[in-house]
């Protein structure tokens, strides 16, 4: 088995609209995103999803919701990442520019799919409707899904 490193990824998710953020240096540059990152030793899942969220957008929540569970393969690299995605629906406070990500609102019809990782079409509509999902991808390169399963489930 591989090894795997924990990250989180949290998308705050309106009524009738969805927060990305520009993710503007590191791993994923140039796509939109959820606010996330690595897990810190000593940390929960939920906590570090809460640290990340605030370190790269301002906000704060009171409540997180686990929506989803992916693990994510590159060829040539033995350890695999393990991402939990969360959504809430109510933050406190305004999103503000920081140095990883420029957060900006769009409507949940104009989700910029194109600028975003590719698997990001494939379980996002399960995001819109609060299912939860469990999936695996396996990338060639950062452009190329070479397999993937995607399943919902009850619990996470
Ligand atoms: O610490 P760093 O910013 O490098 O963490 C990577 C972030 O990107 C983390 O929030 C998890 C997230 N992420 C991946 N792969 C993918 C992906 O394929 N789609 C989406 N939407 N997010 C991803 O690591």
């Amino acid at each position: 088995m591989d090894a795997s490193r924990l990250y989180t990824l949290v998308l705050v998710l309106q009524p009738q609209q969805v927060l990305l953020g520009m993710k503007k240096r590191g791993f994923g540059a140039g796509r939109w995103n959820g606010f996330g990152g690595k897990v810190q030793e000593g940390e929960t899942i939920e906590d570090a999803a809460k640290r990340e969220l605030l370190e790269e957008s301002s906000l704060t929540v009171d409540a997180l919701y686990k929506v989803g569970h992916i693990v994510f393969e590159f060829v040539g690299v033995p350890e695999l990442m393990d991402v939990h995605i969360f959504y809430t629906d109510l933050v406190h406070g305004t999103p503000r520019e920081s140095e990883e990500m420029c957060p900006q609102w769009f409507q949940l019809d104009q989700i910029p799919f194109e600028h975003m990782w590719p698997d990001d079409s494939y379980w996002f509509p399960l995001l819109l409707q609060k299912k939860k999902f469990q999936g695996y991808f396996k990338f060639q390169d950062q452009d190329t899904i070479l397999e993937h399963s995607l399943h919902e489930v009850d619990e996470l």
